[in-house]
């Protein structure tokens, strides 16, 4: 009888390690199947300082690699609309001049918060296929006129 309980006790603990193991494996294959890229590392900047160091716009670092440096104050984002030919990397760096607000380019995994004194900083591999025009959103609420703070990514290729 014992033999009988410890035999079954085996047979769950075997099952329950393989379920683990599935569905860890099913994460990580649906993670590289989105290009998940885990959260974003953040850099400290002094609120004072942050219009010397920040310089908002867009810098080709290499070929199809941009640098793209952006200020969320209330109720935009500068630059508003970008415009990116070939982007094979790009590294968004966000920072925020007021208020706590949310970078978000709708139907693509660029979502971050951007907390004021941080710079976020997220490197995004955009799929090859990918072209025309994305919405860039605020999806944290910022103040009043927070559903009219929103921009333009524009992927060309060719
Ligand atoms: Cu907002």
């Amino acid at each position: 009888m014992a033999e009988g309980k410890i035999f079954t006790e085996k047979v769950w603990i075997i099952m329950i390690i393989s379920t683990l193991i599935a569905f860890t494996v099913i994460l990580g294959v649906l993670a590289e199947a989105i290009s998940y890229t885990g959260p974003s590392a953040v850099c400290p900047v002094k609120y004072v300082e942050l219009n010397e160091k920040i310089k908002p716009g867009v810098k080709q670092l290499s070929l199809g690699v941009y640098e793209v440096t952006i200020i969320g104050r209330q109720w935009a984002w500068t630059p508003n609309n970008i415009t990116l030919k070939n982007p094979r990397k790009i590294i968004f760096k966000v920072a925020s001049e007021d208020v706590l607000h949310g970078f978000e380019i709708a139907g693509t995994n660029v979502n971050v918060m951007v907390i004021p004194g941080y710079v976020a900083v997220i490197t995004w591999t955009p799929p090859k296929d990918m072209e025309g025009t994305y919405i860039i959103l605020c999806n944290e609420y910022c103040g009043i006129g927070h559903q009219s703070m929103y921009g333009t990514l524009t992927i060309v290729r060719g």
